[in-house]
């Protein structure tokens, strides 16, 4: 048995149960993936996950990719490029690319839908794979030449990846030093060190292409001076062959706490006498963080889900665990020292573990795939020459809390799955300790958690004066107040009506030391206090809602809760789904969203005393 633990049922249930996407499938511009392919489809990547995709995930931790200085090169595991190679063989990529580049469009949650997968079973692999994708990016965004060496790169599985982190511009990427000097023929020149570049070096395929944030001469400074660039690690000659050796070259391979199988790089630009970096501008427009944030807002949301879906396998090994380890007596008779010793799932506190961790799991999928549905609706729209700019909206005010929430969460909710192992967990026997060492970086890459709550707050709130949050908390409000027939979920709607509120009151405060602010600057020092804890009282506050939306679907599944109904009409298997989504809505909606209220009171009553500690005194 290997490591991976998928939930192909519950993924399904998303899709098709709660959110309908058979409506969408085989017909209009999807129509060559009805809903019984699209159900092979997951059945198919979920094999595939968990056989060829999941057999090298600990061996690739365990003899890590390994760097040559004098050379620039990285040379990847074995068993990892068996992996690669199984991968790119199904080729799932042809669902996110058009016909023009050789693909079959499916909608994004069936995209996303069969990303989890990978995500689960070995979430670095999904980096290495994502050349497609930003080939799609280039192809949008590129020059007529740019096009054709983005079908190129797709015909021949290059690599790619995005490069805006340098040692000293992290988080602030505005402040970026690497330099493009302008040749005569049009070309460009990039000088400069970046870091933490994903999949920067590899030898997986025989070519990888970079996408470069780099300032031109004279360009202002800020985010706003820079431009893209498409530098090869090859240069490609006009017939479409490998070229010489571009100026491009990986200077370090960084030792990591986990995730060591995905290569983070330093590459130096231009860094060889002799051999500079030539590039060419994307588009050819100097437009480089908004081409770049497309690339980004794809990230955020992958690494969100890659949390998530590590937290779902880490869960469910841990259950695995429960319900076969026998240790101890039952609660009730644990003063007769001779009564049958018992599985730990029969124990109070682990149970209440699992159901935190597998609240959290499922709650968060739907989240994730509700963000999804809503990049059906923009994609649909543009498939037919128009917009949808509300689910647009809504999306955009998803990415951050889906990240943020992801990367947090799933961190804090994998203790607790080593936990309920209890000495074993943190044993290399088991995978959770490798999950938690992997999972770590999602608060941190792709804008940390702090970056994301800005973004919620600053850009995704307060830009469009609250439209895109109140519009979506007005939603769930008239969730919350709608009643089911037999008033099963009546405990459920009513803390979700009150999560609403308690966020409500969050954002009013949130206002006003934003308008404070204006006439005392120091006031926004609160709202940078406390924007953390009001995004992931908001996640918490969806992750309410859509668990209890999934047991009103499940409420219909088992029939009505009348003495005597059993759901006998469903399998045993059916019957324990649909119940255990009834009992995870129950379990978060009584046990985590009371929280809500402490969270309120303290941002409500946010004081700037922190701001005032002398740097001596922490
Ligand atoms: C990294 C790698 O960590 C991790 C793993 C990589 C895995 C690779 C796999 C990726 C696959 C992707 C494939 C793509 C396929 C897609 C297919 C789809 C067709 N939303 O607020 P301002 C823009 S890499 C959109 O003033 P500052 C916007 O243009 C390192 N746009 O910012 C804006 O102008 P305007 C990751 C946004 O104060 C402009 O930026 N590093 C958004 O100048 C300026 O905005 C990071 O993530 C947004 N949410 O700069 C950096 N926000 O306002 C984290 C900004 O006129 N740091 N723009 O519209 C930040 O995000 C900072 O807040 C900052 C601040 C840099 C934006």
């Amino acid at each position: 048995m290997g490591h991976y633990k998928s939930n192909l049922r519950d993924i399904e249930f998303n899709l098709f149960e709660l959110y309908g996407r058979q409506d969408i499938l085989g017909t209009g511009p999807f129509a060559e993936i009805d809903e019984e392919t699209a159900r092979d489809m997951l059945a198919e990547v979920n094999r595939l996950a968990l056989g060829p995709v999941a057999d090298s995930f600990a061996d690739a931790d365990r003899d890590p990719p390994a760097f040559d200085p004098a050379t620039g090169s990285v040379t990847m595991p074995e068993s990892y490029k068996k992996s690669y190679r199984a991968l790119l063989d199904a080729e799932w990529w042809r669902l996110s690319v058009p016909a023009e580049l050789g693909g079959t469009l499916a909608p994004r949650s069936l995209q996303w839908g069969i990303a989890s997968f990978i995500l689960g079973a070995n979430p670095s692999l999904w980096m290495y794979y994502n050349g497609p994708t930003f080939s799609l990016i280039l192809w949008l965004l590129g020059t007529p030449e740019q096009k054709k060496f983005a079908q190129l790169a797709i015909e021949r599985q290059w690599g790619a990846t995005m490069v805006l982190t340098e040692p000293d511009a992290g988080s602030d990427v505005g402040a970026g030093r690497a330099r493009a000097v302008e040749q005569p023929d049009g070309t460009w020149h990039i000088e400069g060190v970046k870091r933490f570049i994903t999949a920067g070096e590899h030898d997986m395929a025989e070519n990888i292409f970079h996408l470069v944030l780099a300032r031109p001469e004279g360009a202002p400074g800020g985010t706003k001076g820079l431009s893209m660039f498409l530098v090869p690690k090859y240069l490609v000659n006009d017939d479409g062959t490998l070229g010489e050796r571009n100026g491009v070259k990986a200077t370090n391979l960084e030792h990591k706490m986990g995730l060591k199988a995905s290569t983070t790089c330093e590459l130096t630009f231009g860094g060889d006498p002799g051999r500079p970096a030539v590039g060419t501008l994307v588009g050819g427009v100097h437009d480089g963080i908004r081409q770049m944030f497309m690339v980004i807002e794809h990230a955020r949301m992958m690494v969100g889900l890659k949390a998530i879906e590590t937290l779902s396998t880490g869960y469910l090994n841990a259950l695995d665990y429960a319900k076969s380890r026998v240790q101890g007596p039952d609660l009730t008779r644990q003063s007769d020292k001779s009564s049958p010793r018992v599985t730990i799932i029969h124990h109070p506190d682990v149970r209440r573990m699992l159901m935190l961790q597998k609240a959290y799991t499922e709650g968060m999928r739907a989240l994730v795939l509700y963000a999804a549905t809503q990049q059906d609706a923009v994609q649909l729209a543009a498939l037919r020459g128009g917009q949808d700019p509300a689910a647009a909206a809504r999306n955009d005010l998803l990415l951050p809390v889906i990240k943020a929430m992801g990367g947090e969460r799933a961190y804090e909710m994998l203790t607790l799955s080593l936990q309920t192992l209890g000495g074993s967990g943190f044993l290399q026997d088991y995978p959770i300790e490798q999950y938690i060492r992997d999972a770590k970086i999602d608060s941190l890459y792709e804008g940390t958690t702090a970056i994301q709550s800005l973004d919620f707050f600053f850009r995704k709130t307060v830009r469009d004066q609250g439209a895109a949050v109140r519009a979506l908390l007005a939603e769930i409000a008239a969730f919350a107040a709608a009643g089911d027939a037999d008033g099963r979920l009546k405990t459920e709607r009513a803390a979700v009506a009150d999560g609403v509120a308690q966020v409500e009151a969050m954002l009013n405060a949130m206002t006003g030391f934003l308008i404070g602010s204006l006439e005392q600057p120091a006031e926004i020092y609160k709202a940078g206090q406390q924007s953390v804890r009001l995004l992931l009282a908001f996640g918490d506050l969806l992750v309410a809602w859509l668990l209890t939306r999934q047991a009103e679907v499940a409420g219909r599944a088992l029939g009505p809760s009348l003495p005597g109904n059993t759901g006998d009409s469903l399998s045993e298997s059916d019957r324990d789904f649909y119940a255990g989504k009834l009992a995870a809505a129950r379990f978060f909606t009584t046990t985590v969203l009371p929280r809500l209220e402490s969270d309120r009171k303290i941002v409500e009553s946010a004081t700037n005393d922190l701001m005032a500690v002398p740097e001596g005194a922490f």
